[in-house]
């Protein structure tokens, strides 16, 4: 059974929409809400709904997306779930690529990362220098800790249930994009396949933007961190990215 993980702030315009679009597709999804208290009332909306594919896990405050994320995988193995999908809540990871996701774990992958960045750059209504934050910060992660991914600070990935099991989510510290980058790091300096899989991302039209220069400066930092604790070795030998 497969698990849409989401992590919500103020998203009481997008959330909606996003779900009845993600209960309506083929597969048979549930979804959790890891809701950190949103004060427009984006967890209230989760609980007034009665289907029964649909969970909140609801946290005391703001506490970052990968504090989020980190709680809802937990909840994940702690259920019956084998594939486990993230994504954003502002319509920028489109619904209409999940089923490309699951499909590359259920096809061998232990992980499948959404990508902006291979076979050209898919990315709509982002300003210029946004996006040469983006794809500056990819080859200077890639450069930096020898990862093989054209996309590591994306968001939209689905694992395979044994990758989180092993590479101990509970010591993940960083928030934002760091927390996307130490995850996949972890999943490749373990050994596990990744495959990306192109996806179209479209900047959030509503709501508003909880990105901030902290976030960046964190993962600035952290892939040094990341090359120290692998020893310095930045390529544990093989590629394992596809695609
Ligand atoms: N639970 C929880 N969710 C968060 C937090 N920060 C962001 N989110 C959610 O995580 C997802 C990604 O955050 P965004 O604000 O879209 O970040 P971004 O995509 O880098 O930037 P914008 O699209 O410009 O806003 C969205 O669904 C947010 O609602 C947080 O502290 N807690
Ligand atoms: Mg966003």
């Amino acid at each position: 059974m497969t698990l849409i993980v989401i992590p919500t702030y103020n998203e009481l315009n997008n959330l909606p929409p996003l779900v009845e679009k993600l209960l309506a597709l083929p597969e048979d999804v549930h979804l959790l809400i890891v809701d950190d208290s949103s004060p427009d009332g984006t967890g209230a909306w989760v609980q007034e709904q009665k289907n029964q594919r649909l969970h909140l896990l609801s946290r005391q405050q703001k506490n970052g997306l990968g504090r989020a994320y980190i709680a809802g995988f937990q909840w994940a193995l702690e259920h019956d779930y084998d594939i486990i999908l993230q994504m954003d809540a502002d319509f920028s990871h489109s619904p209409d690529d999940v089923p490309k996701l699951i499909a590359a774990v259920a096809a061998g992958a232990d992980l499948a990362i959404g990508s902006r960045y291979i076979h050209g750059v898919r990315v709509i209504n982002w300003p210029l220098r946004r996006l040469i934050l983006s794809v500056g910060a990819s080859y200077y992660v890639h450069t930096v800790t020898g990862l093989p991914i054209h996309d590591p600070t994306g968001g939209f990935k689905c694992w395979r249930r044994q990758t989180l099991e092993a590479i101990k989510i509970q010591n993940v510290q960083s928030n934002g994009y760091g927390f996307q980058i130490e995850m996949s790091h972890r999943t490749w300096r373990k050994g596990f396949s990744i495959t990306e899989v192109p996806i179209i991302f479209t900047d959030r039209f509503q709501g508003t933007s909880k990105m901030s220069w902290n976030i960046v400066f964190e993962a600035f930092f952290m892939v040094w961190k990341l090359l120290f604790q692998a020893g310095l070795r930045p390529s544990p030998g093989a590629r394992n990215s596809q695609g």
